[in-house]
């Protein structure tokens, strides 16, 4: 891997917010394709931060810094990813269900994700059914992640199902749910097609979905 490629992968790690912007611009003069920067630079640095975190080496705050850096260096790098005709992975939905105002997890999921290869659509927070059921239509994702904190919310979920069922959509786009109070046997009990406990799981279940899990 070229150093350059390496120094950016530090700065996720690390989360050198005012580093990241810079280096992706010096990739990119000496000629490396965005694809190459963006896999084997920023993404190699997600993945280890992903790591570092589902095995409890890494905390909240961090992970946080090393999202918003990889978001630095993406506001560089997407236009050109864009005139390359780079191909994203798939497109995430996300939002808190309704009632619940929760959305720091949820944040996180989607900065995982983006992470990850994925365009994220962030629909917010305290959602009715019919307003995941309409961004369905709307933006026509692979997945959408509903994230719940509350016990009194989470069943919201499972509405969110429902309609999604009555819509004729189900069958469109996979599922999958998480918050604190989540767990495996409620996602399964509501049909969702998959639940993951933190953002660098639901990233991974999110690969998984569309194929590209590693
Ligand atoms: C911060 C916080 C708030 C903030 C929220 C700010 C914000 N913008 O999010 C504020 C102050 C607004 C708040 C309000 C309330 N809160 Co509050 N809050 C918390 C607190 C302290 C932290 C939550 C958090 O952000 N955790 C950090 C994130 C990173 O973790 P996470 O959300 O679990 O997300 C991770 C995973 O769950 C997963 N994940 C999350 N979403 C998704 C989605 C998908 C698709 C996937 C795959 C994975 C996934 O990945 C994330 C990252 O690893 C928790 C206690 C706690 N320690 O959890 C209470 C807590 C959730 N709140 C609680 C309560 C009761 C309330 C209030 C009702 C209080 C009140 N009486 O007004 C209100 C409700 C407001 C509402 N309608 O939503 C209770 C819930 C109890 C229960 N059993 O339902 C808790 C557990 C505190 C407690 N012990 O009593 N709260």
């Amino acid at each position: 891997m070229s150093n350059i490629l390496q120094q950016l992968s530090q700065a996720v790690i690390e989360g050198q917010l005012d580093a990241s912007a810079g280096l992706t611009q010096e990739a990119l003069d000496g000629g490396l394709s965005p694809q190459d920067i963006l896999d084997n630079g920023l993404m190699a640095g997600m993945d280890y931060v992903g790591k570092e975190f589902k095995s409890g080496a890494m905390f909240v705050p961090e992970v946080l810094r090393s999202a918003k850096t990889m978001q630095n260096a993406m506001d560089v790098l997407k236009p050109q990813l864009v005139k390359a005709g780079a191909k994203r992975v798939g497109l995430v939905l996300l939002g808190t269900v309704k009632g619940d105002l929760h959305d720091i997890g949820k944040n996180l999921v989607g900065m995982m994700c983006e992470g990850a290869g994925f365009d994220v659509k962030d629909l917010g927070k305290d959602l009715a059914p019919e307003a995941f059921v309409e961004a369905v239509k709307k933006y026509e994702p692979d997945i959408i992640g509903m994230s719940a904190l509350l016990t009194t919310t989470m069943r919201v979920m499972e509405h969110v199902i429902h309609a999604l069922k009555e819509a004729g959509l189900r069958d469109k786009v996979k599922v999958m749910v998480g918050g604190a109070p989540v767990t495996q046997a409620f996602a399964t009990q509501i049909g969702a097609d998959g639940y993951a406990s933190n953002a660098a799981a639901a990233a991974d279940l999110a690969r998984k979905f569309v194929g590209t899990g590693r």
